[in-house]
């Protein structure tokens, strides 16, 4: 299946050269659309000569510092333009191994909508994160996963492969989320659309060089979405679960009822 890596970047010259070698390495086939913000450390130009260097790479410069999930926006927008079977979400700070997405293209390949690079799940881990901020998103997972019914372990990891039509049919123009409401937004209406969600264990590396670009503003808007979108959608997941019901009762057995030999 065609397979199209989207890499967000702001000022992560130290590390795109070598994202985009390791990447090559570990999926030949697949093409690289790097969407840079003009970073002002020359990201781009970097990314281009290692491109040019490693093939299949394009880099798509925008005007500003406009967030991670405009900048996944727009790279989707161009993936299914170009008509890509996949989509793959990635960090650009080396966090996510690279030798780690042939087992979530797979898990597209075998029938999954969205798989998931999970931390969450037997054999995923964080090596180096504070208990805080391990407390901090593993908490926040299990706020989403509570109050929207998501059935993800690890809504809010950025390390993921979708099925194009998938996203196709999630309205992309409309999600308006950033950071970590972007994972959840993508994810919730991946699931309320019906797809099918699949978690692949992943080990989370922490960055060793660059800055971190998240704040507690985009911790705050992630749970004030999830919050609004829980209020908002009670009514109709209540509908579906209650019709659920009754499709089991249906399909039950009548108590009292010997079957015929
Ligand atoms: N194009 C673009 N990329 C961004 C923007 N903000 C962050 N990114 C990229 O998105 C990816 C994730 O951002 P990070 O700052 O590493 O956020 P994080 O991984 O949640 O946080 P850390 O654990 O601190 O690294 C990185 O590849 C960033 O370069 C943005 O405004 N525009
Ligand atoms: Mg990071």
């Amino acid at each position: 299946m065609r397979t199209l890596v989207v890499l967000p970047t702001y000022e992560e010259a130290d590390n795109i050269a070598e994202v985009l070698r390791r990447l090559r390495a570990a999926v030949p086939a697949a093409d690289v659309l790097v969407v840079d913000d003009s970073s002002p450390d020359g990201t781009a130009e970097i990314a281009k000569a290692a491109g040019a260097e490693v093939g299949g790479v394009d880099v798509m410069i925008r005007a500003g510092k406009s967030g991670l999930g405009s900048a996944y926006r727009a790279g989707f927008a161009e993936g299914l333009r170009l008509g890509y079977d996949i989509l793959v979400e990635m960090d650009s700070d080396l966090s996510h191994d690279p030798a780690a997405l042939p087992t979530l293209l797979r898990a597209v390949e075998g029938g999954a909508d969205l798989a998931i690079g999970s931390r969450y799940i037997p054999g995923g881990s964080i090596p180096r994160w504070s208990v805080r901020r391990r407390a901090l998103s593993r908490w926040g997972n299990r706020y989403a996963s509570i109050v929207l019914g998501l059935p993800a372990a690890d809504s809010t990891s950025g390390y993921r492969a979708y099925l194009s039509q998938a996203v196709a049919g999630l309205d992309l123009p409309t999600v308006r989320a950033d950071g970590y409401g972007f994972q959840i937004e993508m994810a919730y209406r991946v699931a309320r659309n019906g797809g099918r969600i699949v978690e692949v264990p992943i080990d989370f590396v922490d960055r060793e060089r660059g800055t971190s670009k998240m704040s507690s503003r985009i911790i705050v808007e992630a749970l004030m979405l999830v919050s609004w979108w829980g209020v908002r959608d009670l009514p109709s997941r209540r509908r579906t679960a209650r019709a659920a019901r009754a499709a089991r009762r249906a399909s039950a057995p009548r108590a009292g009822v010997t079957p015929a030999h």
